[in-house]
């Protein structure tokens, strides 16, 4: 890499404006804690403010603007992002670390959402209805809310923002952002792509910082002085519950996209190797740091053993280390605060009664080795990957999100057992079923609670035009991707339009028919 792709004191950016803040933090590379990417400062109370106030400016106009005009600058971000996919990659993987193989993905997720919601431009379709009433036309149109407010996490920084502000901007929307402090200069390159795209002043709005007592908090805060519409969230579950209870408190129905604890059951039938890949992607795939990645694995008692000596064995044979090789399976944590947390999580949450199936656990070092490591470990922060085997419902590590490469073993002696313990974490966001028996796969499909769930399939990997978002901890029931997620940016207007020039009143002047109640057959 070697260039130098420092953006010193950014703090706000409306594609023109660049101040500075006082409150630096800087973009760190995980793989290399040495090189500093970035530095960038936190936008003030009055700089988020400001941006609200901006977006809700630029939304007299935006609003007016044809969609099919919206959704062409949509097009040229696709386009941009095409061109841009491994310059952008390149960044993506230096600034959080994902293997250089997923950042192309995380950006191919950005392009195809983009195709998707082009010719959405040239939908947003309405109905016509039939009226009780003469000479009267019911239509039902989707009308834009208003400014979006949107904070979201470092590790997907490209495919998520898009999911977000593809459509509402398409609808019609104004935007203000918070990304990731863990992920500033992808935004910045976000952001930028999205202003070369043609966007007008004012209808996107970055806002860089922190969350707690900083940016985050403070654009949480704009919705109640009546500066934003609609909210959008995609990280802890503690944080979305904060912002649930403030968007609330304002009538407010905001789209969150939460934690999961997402279960992967393999039955006796199922294929083993098929389900031990998918299993292991599920798991270690971008270090476990998806809310989509495998947190209970649940085994068929009958296949326990051949299943995790299958497992174990391909376990050892995984390849750590430098993200940009791309025969990794997973690189660093996205920042050191990630790797603490792991570290963390396996002090707290593993108890004397379960079983490490993988050794050693932690932090990989250059002392305390993984055998297939690429690179070198003491410069960055990398993880061990770790299996957890003898866990019970009533444990603690059984319901608590890791988010990282640790998942626990559990069996279970039949469909229903597998599919309580799914359920019972409190979560409900992925899940994956391994069997060819179709009378099993009707029964998960309909009683697995989850909001995504996958038949032979790993529990990660949504494609960009299906529903994605979950239900209890995992989220509102809020839905993102594919046209579903037009509920989120859209409300819908009845109009009932009267052309009989007199007052009709429904229910009351309605024609209708009595039927001959005496007749029986
Ligand atoms: C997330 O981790 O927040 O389904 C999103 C997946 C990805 C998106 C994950 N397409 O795993």
């Amino acid at each position: 890499m070697g260039v130098k792709m420092l953006k010193k004191g950014l703090s706000f950016l409306d594609g023109k404006n660049e101040e500075t803040s006082s409150d630096f933090f800087e973009s760190q590379n995980p793989s290399n804690l040495t090189d500093i990417i970035a530095v960038f400062g936190s936008a003030t109370k009055p700089q988020v403010e400001k941006a609200c106030q901006r977006a809700k400016e630029a939304f007299k106009v935006w609003k007016k603007t044809p969609a099919p005009i919206r959704a062409s600058i949509i097009q040229n971000l696709g386009k941009l992002l095409e061109k841009n996919k491994e310059a952008l990659s390149k960044i993506v993987t230096r600034e959080m670390g994902k293997p250089i193989r997923e950042a192309r993905g995380d950006v191919q997720e950005a392009i195809d959402t983009c195709n998707f919601f082009v010719s959405e431009g040239r939908r947003l379709y309405g109905m016509t209805v039939p009226s009780e009433m003469p000479n009267k036309e019911l239509y039902t149109y989707r009308r834009p809310i208003g400014v979006f407010a949107c904070i979201t996490a470092g590790n997907f920084p490209v495919a998520v923002p898009s999911w977000y502000f593809v459509p509402a901007l398409v609808a019609g929307n104004t935007c203000v952002w918070k990304p990731s402090h863990d992920t500033p200069l992808t935004s910045y390159y976000f952001a930028q792509l999205l202003y070369k795209a043609g966007l007008p002043e004012g209808v996107f709005n970055v806002v860089f910082g922190k969350g707690e007592n900083s940016t985050g908090a403070w654009l949480i805060e704009m919705v109640g002085k009546g500066l934003i519409d609609k909210f959008g969230f995609t990280g802890s579950t503690a944080v979305g519950q904060k912002i649930g209870e403030t968007c609330g408190r304002h009538l407010q129905n905001p789209c969150l996209e939460l934690g999961g604890k997402n279960p992967l059951v393999v039955m006796e039938d199922a294929d083993l190797d098929l389900a031990v890949n998918g299993a292991l992607w599920a798991g270690f795939g971008t270090a476990g740091q998806r809310c989509t990645s495998l947190g209970n694995l649940i085994l068929h008692e009958s296949i326990q053993e051949p299943f995790l000596k299958q497992l174990l064995q391909k376990v050892s044979e995984i390849k750590i280390g430098d993200p940009f090789d791309e025969s990794i399976t997973y690189g660093p944590m996205i920042s050191e605060t990630f790797l603490k947390n792991h570290l963390r999580n396996l002090e707290t949450l593993i108890e004397p009664h379960h079983k490490l199936l993988t050794e050693p656990n932690g932090q990989v070092t250059g002392k305390k080795k993984w055998k297939n490591f690429v690179g070198d470990a003491d410069r960055g922060v990398y993880p061990f990957p770790t299996i957890v085997a003898n866990v019970k419902p009533s444990d603690k590590i059984y319901s608590t999100e890791t988010f990282g490469p640790l998942f626990n073993v559990m069996t279970c002696k039949n469909i229903d057992e597998a599919i309580a313990l799914a359920n019972n974490t409190g979560f409900g966001l992925s899940s994956a079923i391994y069997t060819n028996t179709p009378k099993i796969i009707y029964q998960w499909k309909e009683e697995i609670s989850a909001g995504m769930t996958s038949i032979n399939n790993s529990t990660t990997g949504a494609e960009a035009h299906l529903p994605f978002g979950g239900n209890g901890k995992s989220g509102n029931g809020s839905r993102q991707s594919g046209v579903w997620v037009l509920d989120q940016f859209t409300k819908w207007q009845a109009v009932n339009w009267d052309l009989s020039g007199k007052l009709q009143l429904a229910q009351m002047d309605t024609g209708y028919v009595e039927p001959d109640l005496q007749y029986t057959i």
